[in-house]
């Protein structure tokens, strides 16, 4: 028994290691300048974690084959060890910390430092269940938006108030965001209703839309083509289809396509 529970451990350590090596579930492919620093950072916690994992499964295994089963006499055992115990400590206490400051220095790049001033500058605002988009027009200024005038069966999602003349060249979309290549984006993520998360797993960008709340979060994507983006916080029934298209165009592409849809 103790030897069959063995080869269970070893075969789970091995699966498991195979599973995050060979990955047939993962993220798509990076596309944003902060996110190769992000994998980067995901994939030295895994090489971590995984490698503290798959030791102690082939471990616990060989303990089960070599000194379990019907044995006669108390087993050879030993109180404390003080210099073991300091060494594991302090080992452990490396990594964590090791990893939880390298894994800061990531994060306050992206998301503890301002966008630069020539950055694109969109506003996305979630509601139950889609994401509406906005863009500034040609003034560079987005308008006001008031919540009581946001009309659904005309189409004002956000509430713009026609009255402001800077709100009267943005540019609005549903769930439909697009934007140039190489050139630095700021989202300005906004929520009418409910909690949201604006999530573009290509990008490894996730931040929280809050209601009440403009949290800006800068990205540069790399890569022209089609993504998506999610819903990543449960906000209701229909949260599994809270989803939008998110294209990555050339900057001639991304001017003709703004300027089509921008109110004459
Ligand atoms: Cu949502």
């Amino acid at each position: 028994m103790a030897r069959a529970l063995a080869i269970f451990f070893w075969i789970l350590a091995i699966g498991t290691a195979g599973v995050f090596i060979a990955r047939p579930i993962w993220l798509p492919e990076v596309i944003s300048l902060h996110g190769v620093e992000v994998d980067a950072h995901m994939n030295l916690t895994f090489a971590f974690a995984g490698g503290a994992f798959f030791l102690a499964q082939v471990l616990l295994g060989v303990c089960l084959w070599r000194f379990g089963g019907n044995r006669s006499g108390p087993a050879l055992y030993w109180h404390e060890s003080p210099r073991m115990e300091i060494a594991w400590t302090l080992v452990t206490a490396v990594i964590f910390i090791g990893l939880g400051v390298r894994g800061s220095v990531v994060w306050a790049q992206t998301y503890l430092t301002d966008a630069s001033p020539n950055a694109l500058e969109v506003e996305v605002t979630g509601q139950q269940f889609a994401w509406n988009v906005r863009y500034a027009g040609p003034d560079g200024k987005f308008g006001r938006t008031r919540p009581d005038k946001v009309n659904d069966s005309e189409g004002n999602y956000i509430g713009v108030d026609e009255n402001d003349p800077a709100g009267q060249d943005d540019v609005t979309t549903q769930n439909l965001i697009a934007i140039p290549v190489n050139r630095q984006i700021k989202v300005i993520v906004r929520s009418r209703d409910v909690l949201h998360s604006f999530f573009v797993p290509a990008l490894r960008v996730k931040q929280d839309a809050v209601p009440g709340m403009g949290i800006p979060v800068h990205f540069t994507a790399t890569k022209i083509g089609e993504y998506e983006v999610a819903c990543a916080e449960l906000c209701g029934m229909q949260h599994f289809k809270m989803r939008s298209r998110f294209l990555v165009m050339s900057n001639a592409d991304f001017t003709a396509w703004l300027k089509a849809r921008t109110p004459q």
